[in-house]
């Protein structure tokens, strides 16, 4: 990997998944430039879900949080590029679809903070952490795609 290069841990909500939004939002990232480095449906249980959001335990919202990410399949994905932690960030949007700038994925597709589709590692200490809880290390692959000089110069 090149110095800037990064990986980040995005997750594909339940409410992406119910409304068929997992390809559109993949299209987006990968049309961005993006690598698929690793990639899974899952259901988290509620264990998981504390652990994942353990930073929000004492927020009013946490309860809800926990519920609807449990609600349904997710899509776990493992992105390379980059800065890929802020390109996927912007992509996405703020965190309140309401306020997201059209062009991002929750300004173009939601409405509501619970309900915003997608989340994104917020640095490459939190994205290395997140994603080895997602994946087992054999499960993340290292490997090169013809169209990478098209991409980036590095
Ligand atoms: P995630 O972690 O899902 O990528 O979201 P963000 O990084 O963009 O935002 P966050 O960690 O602050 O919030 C986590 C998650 O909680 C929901 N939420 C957030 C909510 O339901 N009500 C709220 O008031 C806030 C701030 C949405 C995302």
């Amino acid at each position: 990997m090149s110095a800037d290069t990064q990986q980040t841990l995005v997750l594909i909500k339940p409410d992406a998944v119910q409304r068929g939004l997992i390809g559109p939002i993949i299209t987006r990232l990968e049309a961005r430039g993006l690598k698929i480095a690793a990639m899974k449906t899952l259901r988290m249980d509620g264990e998981m879900a504390a652990r994942h959001y353990g930073a929000h335990k004492e927020r009013p919202f946490f309860q809800g949080l926990v519920e609807f990410i449990t609600s349904g399949p997710i899509v776990a994905m493992t992105l390379e590029g980059p800065n890929a932690v802020d390109v996927t960030r912007r992509t996405m949007g703020s965190t309140n679809p309401a306020e997201a700038a059209p062009g991002t994925i929750r300004g173009d597709l939601a409405v509501d903070v619970l309900h915003n589709l997608i989340h994104g590692s917020d640095s490459p200490e939190t994205a290395a952490k997140e994603t080895a809880f997602f994946f087992n290390p054999g499960e993340i692959l290292d490997y090169t795609r013809s169209i990478e000089p098209w991409i980036t110069e590095s």
